[in-house]
């Protein structure tokens, strides 16, 4: 080939990638269960991620039927059904970024982490996984199945680039407790350790006037800190704290930037809630999912 052939052939390839690129919006997935009343689950993930700007994509592992503070039934979808939805949209969107919401049983959490395995070997560069290991809704309700913890430990928490457990979920894995800001330090620390993500330790219920949450990664340890929202009273803020990161994760942000960026999302999120009277009369508050 003739110098000048090459040179039109890499200019050509050249404004090819320039033109894709120009076409890459941002794409996250979120692996989790449907909430029907919409205020946490997948159903605040898309909000979420459409609010940053992301186009959301979802893999449903299970449906819940509940209303704020009540859980009424949940219903699992098989595995393999799981594994398939999250294959075919790993084989048709370029995804920059994943989280994982509430997967239910042992063979979701398990089918989940095969398939995040396998498309680890088919990409050049691993997505970032975002794990928010949900274990009981804000009503209290227990929402996995038995043998799902120890699977979490074994398959999921090892390929996670973060894991955003609360405080209690927090001293469940490790089998402790979580008073204070000392012991919160010590939880991050051994939970990275264990399990070699990095943590990003939810302090939201030590109450206090700030809602403090510590991330420990490479070594380092972070505070992120917003004023605590008094007065309401909102599920699924976890849900929206774990997918805000994974928005911003695939927006190209830094960790510590995305989480900034998050932390913010939630709080004015719940500052600028919406509020309603159900029909027995109690006061309901839902996350206005807005930046
Ligand atoms: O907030 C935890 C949670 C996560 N995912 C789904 C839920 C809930 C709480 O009820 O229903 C689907």
């Amino acid at each position: 080939m003739v110098g000048r052939d090459r040179r039109v052939r890499r200019d050509r390839a050249t404004s090819n990638k320039k033109a894709r690129n120009r076409f890459q919006s941002p794409v996250a997935l979120s692996i989790a269960g449907s909430d029907c009343s919409a205020g946490a689950g997948i159903q605040a993930d898309l909000k979420t991620f459409t609010a940053l700007g992301v186009y959301g994509l979802t893999a449903v592992t299970c449906i819940v039927a509940e209303v704020p503070r009540k859980v009424s039934r949940i219903e699992s979808l098989t595995a393999t059904m799981v594994r398939e939805q999250i294959k075919v949209l790993l084989e048709n969107f370029r995804i920059g970024a994943i989280k994982t919401g509430l997967l239910c049983s042992e063979e979701i959490v398990s089918a989940v982490a095969q398939a995040i395995q396998d498309a680890k070997k088919k990409t050049a560069r691993p997505i970032p996984l975002v794990v928010d290991p949900v274990m009981i809704a804000t009503s209290g309700d227990n929402l996995l199945g038995p043998g799902a913890i120890e699977s979490y430990k074994t398959r999921l928490f090892p390929l996670a680039t973060l894991i955003t457990p609360n405080l209690d979920e927090a001293a469940s894995l490790l089998a402790t407790t979580i008073k204070d800001r000392k012991q919160m330090e010590k939880a991050a620390k051994d939970l990275a350790k264990e399990y070699r993500a990095s943590i990003l330790l939810k302090g939201g219920h030590l109450r206090g006037d700030k809602a403090i949450d510590l991330l420990f990664h490479h070594g380092n340890l972070i505070e992120f800190s917003a004023p605590f929202v008094r007065g309401v009273k909102t599920h699924g803020t976890g849900c929206t704290y774990s997918a805000a990161i994974t928005a911003g994760l695939a927006s190209g942000f830094s960790l510590e930037q995305a989480i900034q960026q998050a932390k913010k999302f939630v709080t004015q999120s719940i500052e600028r809630h919406f509020r309603w009277r159900s029909k027995s009369g109690d006061v309901v508050d839902s996350l206005r999912h807005s930046f």
